[in-house]
C-alpha cells in the first residue's frame, strides 16, 4: 500500500467494531435484528403507528450503553486520528458515543446518536440520557408527543452525505471495520473511494458483502486486527 504521511484517511465503522464492547450487532445470529423486525422499530412509519414500541426499543440500547467502554478497537482509531500527519475522517453508522468515548474527534454519526433527541414538530435537536416516551414535552416547542430519538431510520437520509462523498473522492486510504455491507449508502462507499483512486481495506470478523470490492481484506476480531492495522500505519509517520 503507497501512502504518503500527507494523504487523507477515510474510515467507516459498523456495530461490529462495538461487539468487543458488549453492544449488540443487527445481522450476527444473536443480533437486534434477530430479535425485533426492522419494520416494527426502525422505520418512520413504525414511530407513527407505534411510537410507544419504537422508544421501548432505543430505551433498551440507551440503558445498556452505560455498560458498555470504547475497546482497543476504538482507541487505536483514536490514537490514528491524533497521530496520523494527514487528515483522518471517521464515518460511524454507530449511534453509540464509543469513538468519542475513545478519544475521537473528527467524526461523522451518519446514522444519528441514541444520546441525542429531535422533536418531530420543531426538528430541534438535543442531548437525552434518559428514557423518552410520548409524553416528553418539547423543550422548545412545548408541544407533546413529538420527541423522537435523534437516528436515521430506513427511508430516511443519513446525515452529512456530502461531506462524506466528498471526503471519499480526496482520500487515499478508505477501511472499512465491522460492517457487514448490507446497508446503504455505506455500503457503497468502497465503490466512491475505489473511484477517487484510494485503496481499500476491509477489517471484519469474516468478508462482508461488499468483500469482493475491496483492495486488501483482513479478518479477526477488531479489538485485535484494528490496533495491528494502526500500528502498521503508524510505523510510516
Ligand atoms: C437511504 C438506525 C436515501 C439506527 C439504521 C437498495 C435495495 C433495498 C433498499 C435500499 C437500497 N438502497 C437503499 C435502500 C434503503 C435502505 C437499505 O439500505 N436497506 C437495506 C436493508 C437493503 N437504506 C436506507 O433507507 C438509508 N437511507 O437510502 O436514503 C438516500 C441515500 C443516499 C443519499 C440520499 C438519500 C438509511 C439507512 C439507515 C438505516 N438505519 N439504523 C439504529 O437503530 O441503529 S441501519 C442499521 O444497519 C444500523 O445503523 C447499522 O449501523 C447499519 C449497518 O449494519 P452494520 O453496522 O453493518 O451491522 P451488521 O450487524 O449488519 O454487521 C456487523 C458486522 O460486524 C458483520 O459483518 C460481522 O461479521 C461483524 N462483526 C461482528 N463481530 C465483530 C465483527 N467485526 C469485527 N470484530 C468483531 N468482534
Amino acid at each position: 500500500m503507497k501512502l504518503a504521511t500527507s494523504d487523507s484517511i477515510v474510515i467507516l465503522t459498523g456495530a461490529g467494531i462495538s461487539k468487543e464492547s458488549g453492544l449488540d450487532t443487527f445481522r450476527d445470529t444473536d443480533g437486534a435484528w434477530a430479535k425485533v423486525r426492522i419494520e416494527d422499530v426502525a422505520t418512520p412509519e413504525a414511530f407513527l403507528r407505534n411510537p410507544a414500541r419504537v422508544h421501548e426499543f432505543y430505551n433498551a440500547r440507551r440503558r445498556r450503553l452505560g455498560d458498555a467502554r470504547p475497546n482497543p478497537a476504538h482507541e487505536a482509531l483514536a490514537k490514528l486520528e491524533a497521530e496520523w500527519p494527514g487528515e483522518v475522517l471517521l464515518v460511524t453508522q454507530n449511534i453509540d458515543d464509543l469513538h468519542e468515548r475513545a478519544g475521537s474527534r473528527t467524526l461523522i454519526h451518519m446514522h444519528g446518536e441514541l444520546l441525542k433527541a429531535r422533536c418531530a414538530f420543531c426538528h430541534t435537536e438535543s442531548a437525552w440520557d434518559r428514557d423518552m416516551s410520548v409524553q416528553d414535552v418539547c423543550w422548545s416547542c412545548g408541544r407533546r408527543g413529538g420527541i423522537r430519538p435523534h437516528v436515521v431510520w430506513f427511508g430516511e437520509v443519513p446525515l452529512e452525505m456530502e461531506r462524506i462523498f466528498g471526503a471519499l473522492a480526496d482520500c487515499a486510504l478508505f477501511v472499512s471495520i465491522g460492517t457487514s455491507g448490507h446497508v446503504y449508502p455505506a455500503a457503497g462507499f468502497v465503490g466512491a473511494a475505489s473511484s477517487g483512486g484510494a485503496h481499500t481495506v476491509e477489517l471484519n470478523l469474516e468478508p462482508s458483502a461488499g468483500a469482493s470490492l475491496f483492495d486488501e481484506c483482513i479478518h479477526g476480531p477488531a479489538g485485535t486486527v484494528v490496533p495491528e492495522f494502526v500500528a502498521r500505519l503508524l510505523a510510516k509517520v
